[in-house]
């Protein structure tokens, strides 16, 4: 497997106490317009870096796993023409055929975690979509077997939410409220629904993660932080409009990889940037808690190996 570290992840293997945090890329290629991809990919970059963490965005150029992009990287991904979406199964293709695309969720947990990286932030994960064929996201399978700590504002309203969390249960991933009891809706601080635990620093996080994994649990560790109040849209009002998108792209045949862009893409038209404001509020908002977490695991670590 060719999975091309820079120089600072590669030390990160080696000693496990570097402070990194990992980053996805399906948001860039995928998720946000132009030019405001480009921006948020930076953004995040630089918030990791202020908070302590050296920042690894994750995506695959020419067909090589990249753990670490440079700001021309960066550049090249965000305005790629025709990007693919890469998942975990999508690997052997990207590697034989040189695509470049930006990894989801669950490919970004593939290679970080080989890449010997242990926190994670993104925005929102995939789940069980409300469709009436099965589409359930190959994220929650990666949060069942990847040990890692995984930042999220929850999963959006555009997935089945009770089925999500449901599954999530199933596999045993413990679903962490972060200062919240609610399961957090991504737009929406609230769900109604509740979380398996609620933790209220990041080094309490990292003492939860660290009791999980030393009991011998593989799965991933989601923590779920709600978005920032002022940039919360309320319930009321994004509940209809996401169901009208849901039923366009029902009309229209989409489904499968392409359907969560076109839902995230639809919903910021009809909210007028409203959603993608709210979206991009929120990835800051969970680089800077990662990189938190990054540290706080870093600085656990070496006191147990002082
Ligand atoms: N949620 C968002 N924005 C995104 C995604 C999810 O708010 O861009 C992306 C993530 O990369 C996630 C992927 O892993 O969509 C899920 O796609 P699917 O439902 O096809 O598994
Ligand atoms: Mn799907």
């Amino acid at each position: 497997m060719i999975i091309y570290f820079n120089k600072l992840h590669r030390q990160a293997k080696q000693t496990q106490t570097s402070i990194s945090v990992a980053l996805e890329s399906t948001v860039i290629t995928h998720g946000l317009p132009r030019p405001q991809n480009l921006q948020l990919a930076r953004d995040l970059e630089r918030i990791a870096r202020e908070h302590g963490a050296q920042p690894a965005t994750i995506a695959v150029l020419d067909g090589e796993i990249r753990v670490g992009l440079s700001e021309a990287d960066l550049e090249r991904l965000a305005g790629e023409p025709n990007p693919r979406k890469i998942s975990r199964r999508d690997f052997a293709a990207a590697l034989t055929k040189k695509w470049t695309g930006g990894t989801t969720v669950a490919g970004t947990m593939f290679a970080a975690h080989r890449a010997g990286i242990k926190v994670f932030a993104t925005g929102g994960i995939g789940g069980v979509h409300q469709v009436e064929t099965l589409d359930i996201s190959t994220d929650l399978q990666a949060l069942a077997d990847t040990p890692m700590i995984v930042v999220c504002a929850g999963a959006k309203a555009i997935l089945d939410l009770p089925a999500t969390l449901e599954y999530l249960e199933t596999m045993a991933v413990p679903v962490i409220g972060y200062g919240t009891d609610e399961f957090p809706a991504f737009y929406s601080r609230r769900s109604g629904l509740s979380v398996s635990a609620r933790l209220d620093s990041p080094e309490e996080v990292v003492r939860f993660a660290r009791a999980h994994w030393d009991l011998g649990m593989k799965s991933a560790v989601l923590v779920c932080q709600p978005l920032p109040p002022e940039e919360e849209i309320p319930a009321e009002k994004i509940d209809p409009l996401i169901e009208q998108a849901r039923r366009e792209a029902h009309e229209r045949g989409i489904h499968g990889q392409a359907l969560t862009p076109f839902l995230l893409a639809r919903l910021n038209e009809l909210t007028g940037g409203e959603s993608l404001r709210a979206n991009l509020a929120l990835l800051k908002n969970n680089a800077r808690l990662g990189a938190q977490i990054a540290v706080a695991w870093a600085a656990a670590a070496r006191e147990k190996w002082a």
